[in-house]
């Protein structure tokens, strides 16, 4: 059903149904594209905020990317229609619109592009789709061939549904001086202050082509007709319209009508893009639609994805890990870091987080994203609930709602970045706020760790306000009083990191005040949220603990557990007994819930996240970025084998009845599995197929960090890898400030602990010092048997 190339770099699904929501994904710093293996998109492009500029049949909603994309026969997407001139008969590539059964169908996803080839009636139909790297432009190559062994006579149909763009003005017509389908809109509105605004925007949609077709269509209704886009009018007949469409919804539909030879093929390009106006257009043209400069966008683009390789590359005996690691895990990692996940305004947490994965990938822009998340500081202290990129831009959506738990961050990645890149410099940078007041760095982070110690009831627990990194539970504290019981163990782990770096800043009377904090909400959190065998998630305004032992639904969360081992909250004897509820109530085969069991109804002093449907999103999926957490503390304490286990099973396949239940490719990590395990095991495991989440840079550093043990700190790489047991080598490659180590790791009998080796010189400690940029070591690692 999926099979990979041989190097990892594709991941090729034969079959359009068996998986039918599996996608791939492409991204420029413009635009992202999501594209499924029937042939469905889902695509936008930022003016400055993102925008579509392929559209639903309806109006639509403006929404931020949604989990579990609903498809349907009219859904925005990319299609080739397939005529055999002689009998009529009609198939669709890569599957939508006609769905007729293929007699070969591969859905191919690289790194920098999606391919198709789609067999049927005899003849092979190949498309491929790939990004500029550097605009919001679509480039499409079509090749159609004759396998049949006799003569053929075809009809070549590309079909490009641009649906509803506008409720005030949009039509479409075909540009012979341009060459292409036009489609042109007015993005709706009603403010005066609005128009100044949305002056400039893209607001058409061109489809250009490389070859003049012999007829088009370019009003949807008329293409369909009465056949509907199984069999549309359009196809049935001998030619198409030549229509316009005004003021009715527009589609792009070319149709090229070829004799081919046996085993001959004939290759189209085609360009799909938001543009301006009609110089924009030409311009397109000019610049992408000849060989020379198609073929350089495409290289243009392999090389952009390339940026994001990252700094590790392995070896195991997990092929399918191997994979994942070395090409798909930093490209996702790089997609977050680079894109800021395509808004404008990235909730602050969700920033810092991705730049602590962008710290392995292109530091300089994570020491900058940084900076920049600082100069947005409240005066108090507070961070805000999202991060300004673009001028004009606001906050929107879950930025309306207050969080108390962003301050947290700015440590916990932080420290990350210090780790990997060494950059002390960084803490003495002058960061001015937008009030003018220049302060350091080190001074900003000072202030939101006083903040957080601030924000506390008299009990010593942090209030949650209307949520915290859950953010739809937003009525546990929303009059005032509630606390979060993750957030107060998680702000107890911040202070504690924030104390390390002081003490290596030289600040060894600031890293007391902190540890001395972070004891104070332990005790606190000890003292009013240990619930016997494991942490409660909050109190309500009402004083009601939750995620107790006593509540039937959301009876035990993961977050409080996770970050109660990270903060050193729990001592060893709540730790087993934790990690046991946890295991017992939580554990999927699909990785770990976030709570169980889900809730069925709202409850009111918890809030909205009851409401989602159970075993989705917060509501007890298998939520990766908790998960992720749950891992990274697991390995914390040494936790190796069970660290191991939770952190594989984000990773889809490679057995099929695991593809078939998750439905995903392995090129990305999802934000959730479905979970609700016990209560609906029809759907447990089904991937959210959504791309936005912190998870992939917390997993990348999970594997460089803690699993395979090569993780900076102040005098160089520190070597402590937890390897799974049943490894007996394994070796990574691991680039480092410049430097690069090959790490061999080796199982051997009579180790007692680890040894380190550096270019076959024993190590005294686990440290690596004398970083050289630009210098190759050899490192062996042995380790203790089995
Ligand atoms: O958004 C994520 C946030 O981007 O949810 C996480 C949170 O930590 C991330 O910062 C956990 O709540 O508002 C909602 O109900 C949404 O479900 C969001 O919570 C969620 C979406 O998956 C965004 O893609």
């Amino acid at each position: 059903l999926v099979r990979a190339t041989e190097d990892g770099e594709r991941f090729v699904l034969t079959d359009p149904s068996a998986m039918p929501r599996a996608a791939g994904f492409l991204w420029n710093r413009l635009m992202m594209m999501q594209v499924n293996c029937r042939g469905f998109a889902v695509a936008r492009f930022m003016q400055p905020e993102p925008a579509r500029y392929t559209h639903a049949p309806n109006l639509e909603a403006a929404t931020f990317m949604q989990p579990e994309q609903p498809y349907y026969a009219h859904h925005p997407g990319r299609f080739c229609y397939i005529k055999d001139e002689e009998t009529g008969a009609v198939f669709s590539a890569p599957h939508e619109p006609v769905r007729a059964k293929p007699d070969r169908f591969e859905f191919s996803v690289g790194g920098s592009d999606i391919r198709w080839t789609v067999q049927c009636l005899g003849v092979r139909v190949e498309m491929e789709v790939a990004l500029a790297a550097d605009a919001a432009v679509e480039l499409w190559r079509i090749r159609v061939t004759n396998l049949s062994g006799r003569s053929r006579r075809l009809g070549v149909y590309p079909y490009v549904p641009i649906g509803y763009m506008s409720w005030m003005n949009q039509s479409a017509r075909y540009r012979l001086d341009l060459g292409g389908v036009v489609a042109s809109s007015v993005t709706p509105y009603q403010k005066v202050e609005d128009w100044p605004r949305q002056r400039d925007f893209n607001d058409r949609t061109c489809f250009l082509h490389d070859r003049e077709p012999v007829a088009f269509e370019a009003s949807r209704e008329a293409f369909e007709g009465e056949g509907g886009l199984h069999a549309p009018d359009g196809v049935r007949q001998a030619l198409l319209g030549n229509g316009d469409a005004l003021h009715e919804t527009p589609a792009a539909v070319l149709q090229y009508r070829i004799g081919l030879a046996p085993d001959q093929t004939e290759e189209y390009r085609f360009l799909l893009a938001p543009a301006r106006d009609d110089a924009d257009i030409a311009r397109l043209r000019a610049r992408y639609l000849d060989d020379a400069g198609f073929d350089r966008a495409r290289a243009d683009y392999a090389a952009y994805i390339a940026h994001g390789r990252g700094v590790l590359r392995i070896e195991t005996p997990d092929r399918h890990l191997d994979r994942f690691v070395n090409h798909w895990l930093p490209r996702q990692v790089y997609y977050h870091g680079d894109t800021n996940r395509l808004t404008t305004d990235p909730q602050t947490r969700n920033y810092l987080q991705d730049h602590m994965g962008m710290s392995f990938i292109a530091p300089s822009t994570a020491r900058a994203a940084f900076l920049h998340a600082l100069s947005q500081q409240e005066a108090g202290g507070a961070m805000p609930d999202g991060i300004l990129l673009a001028p004009g831009a606001e906050l929107k959506y879950i930025n309306q709602v207050p969080h108390t738990d962003h301050c947290v961050w700015l440590p916990v990645c932080l420290r990350a970045y210090l780790d990997e890149t060494g950059d002390d410099g960084i803490l003495d940078a002058p960061v001015e706020d937008g009030a003018g007041r220049a302060l350091t760095a080190f001074e900003r982070i000072c202030r939101a760790m006083r903040w957080l110690l601030g924000a506390r009831d008299a009990r010593g627990l942090s209030y949650i306000g209307q949520g915290d990194w859950c953010d739809p539970m937003n009525m546990v504290g929303h009059r005032g009083k509630g606390v979060s019981g993750w957030l107060s163990v998680a702000a107890a782990h911040a202070l504690g990191l924030w104390a390390g770096v002081c003490e290596r800043h030289g600040r060894a009377g600031l890293a007391d005040e902190f540890r001395a904090g972070a004891r104070a909400i332990n005790q606190a959190v000890n003292a009013h949220l240990w619930d016997g065998e494991w942490y409660a998630r909050g109190i309500t305004d009402d004083g009601v603990a939750f995620g107790v032992a006593n509540d039937a639904e959301g009876r035990i969360y993961l977050n409080p557990q996770s970050w109660a081992i990270l903060a050193g909250t729990a001592d060893a004897r709540q730790r087993t007994l934790m990690i046991r509820a946890v295991e017992a109530q939580l554990e999927t085969p699909y990785g770990a819930m976030m709570l169980a069991p889900a809730y069925t109804a709202m409850r009111e002093d918890v809030g909205r996240l009851t409401q989602k449907f159970p075993g989705t999103a917060e509501n007890g999926s298998v939520y990766n970025h908790a998960a992720a957490f749950y891992v990274h503390a697991l390995y914390a304490v040494g936790e190796s084998e069970r660290a191991w286990r939770l952190l594989r099973r984000m990773l889809c396949g490679p057995d099929e009845a695991d593809y078939q239940q998750r439905g995903q490719l392995p090129v990305f990590i999802p934000n959730y599995y479905r979970g609700a395990w016990r209560e609906h095991p029809r759907t447990a495991g089904r991937s959210s197929q959504l791309f936005n989440t912190g998870t992939a840079a917390w997993a990348y550093r999970i594997l460089i960090e803690d699993l395979f043990g090569l993780k900076g700190c102040a005098d160089g790489l520190r070597v402590a890898p937890q390897l799974p047991r049943d490894w007996q080598t394994a070796r990574a490659e691991r680039a480092f400030r410049g430097a690069r180590f090959d790490v061999h790791y080796l199982r051997q009998s009579g180790v007692a602990s680890i040894e380190v080796r550096v270019d076959g010189e024993l190590l005294d400690g686990d440290c690596i010092g004398d970083i050289r940029s630009g210098r190759s070591s050899r490192v062996d690692v042995r380790l203790p048997a089995a």
